[in-house]
């Protein structure tokens, strides 16, 4: 059984700590929200964090009715690291992360609009329909997709924030991976040199427990990912990704840290994907039980529940919100559905591509 953040949470505050069976795997460096965050906040991550839902549900409908194909990983459940991450950015920042991408550009303020269009392969994509859901993009809002290939956006993210640094600006990187991908070597090498050079970096592990039906305790016996981390006396800690104040208070330390110099952070953020890895998947290496275990910490919930106990919003005006997100979600599929596929003369436009690189026969005739 996956342990629950409320176990890793009593492990932080060193009260009184259950011995239980997975309590041996919690660390003792996670953070528990204690600071308080404005009103504009905490409607800012019900709103967005209630769009990335409704979208996605959406998308799971429309891709069981073959309305567009390609894979479909969906993020939810994890919303309260993308929307805690992007409340405790400044402007300038960057994200890169996996093929789980559809909650950081929705955070980050992409039109869903251009992104159902880029699962529908329509030119008005974010990618001009070229990538899917595996590979939005937003440059304008610092979103740098988007990587299929498990672990290689964590170079990659290492390498945008040498850019930072080398051209002195104060911005920092958010590099975002699964629990699967801390396996990835390229993540060896990646920490050893952003902790030699002190690079502008935030490594985030998605920690869902999960590498499509592998559990991190099948794949490795250091089950406490921050110990990577320390490993490389690079600043770790575990962080309750049900809850975005605890995201973004633990985003905010780091950030700080980065733009003073004093260069990277592990954040292993705990957190669930209430569904299956991708469109296909069983599920049988996980118990209904473990999965509604996990909804109970629900963060939209959680979100709501303080707001209606602040009397922020009236009913009226939450019905308002969730209105105005059916709308959006509404839109963004006709918009989708009404848009072009781009020409077939258009296919090899955007590729990358080095004609004299060296190793390619048809180069060397
Ligand atoms: C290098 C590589 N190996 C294998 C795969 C197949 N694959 C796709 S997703 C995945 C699981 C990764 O899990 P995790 O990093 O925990 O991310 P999550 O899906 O849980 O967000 C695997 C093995 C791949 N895409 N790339
Ligand atoms: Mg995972």
């Amino acid at each position: 059984m996956y342990p629950l953040q409320t176990e890793v949470m009593t492990m932080a505050t060193k009260t009184t700590a259950k011995k239980t069976t997975t309590a041996k795997k919690t660390p003792s460096k996670a953070k528990k929200s204690t600071s308080k965050f404005s009103k504009a906040t905490y409607l800012k991550w019900y709103k967005d964090m209630l769009l990335i839902r409704r979208f996605e549900e959406k998308l799971s409908q429309l891709y069981i009715q073959q309305k567009f194909g390609g894979f479909l990983h969906l993020y939810i459940g994890q919303e309260a690291i993308a929307v805690g991450t992007v409340s405790a950015q400044q402007e300038g920042d960057k994200h890169i992360t996996a093929y789980r991408d559809h909650g950081h550009p929705i955070a980050l303020g992409t039109d869903p609009r251009v992104l159902a269009a880029e699962l529908y392969g329509k030119v008005t994509g974010c990618s001009k329909g070229k990538g899917g859901s595996m590979h939005f993009f937003d440059v304008e809002k610092g979103f740098f997709g988007g990587h299929g290939i498990v672990g290689a956006q964590i170079p990659m993210g290492a390498g945008m924030a040498f850019a930072e640094q080398y051209k002195g600006t104060k911005n920092v990187v958010v590099t975002s991976f699964g629990d699967g991908a801390v396996r990835q070597g390229a993540l060896h090498e990646t920490f050893n040199m952003a902790m030699t050079w002190k690079l502008p970096v935030i490594f985030v592990i998605e920690n869902n427990n999960y590498a499509m039906g592998t559990s991190v305790e099948r794949t490795t016996n250091v089950t406490d990912l921050t110990k990577v981390g320390l490993s490389y006396e690079m600043p770790s800690f575990a962080v309750d990704g049900m809850s975005p104040e605890s995201v973004h208070e633990a985003m905010e330390e780091a950030m700080d840290r980065a733009r003073r110099g004093d260069g990277p952070t592990l954040l292993d953020i705990r957190t669930y994907r209430y569904k299956g890895h991708s469109m296909s998947d069983p599920q049988k290496y996980r118990t209904k039980e473990e999965v509604a275990e996990w909804q109970e910490k629900d963060p939209i919930e959680h979100v709501l529940r303080v707001i209606k106990k602040n009397k922020w919003m009236t009913a009226k005006e939450i019905e308002d919100v969730n209105n105005w997100v059916k709308n959006e979600v509404k839109e963004s599929i006709e918009f989708a559905e009404k848009s072009e596929l781009p020409k077939p003369e258009e296919i090899y436009d955007d590729v990358y591509q080095e004609p004299n690189y060296p190793y390619i026969k048809e180069y060397l005739a």
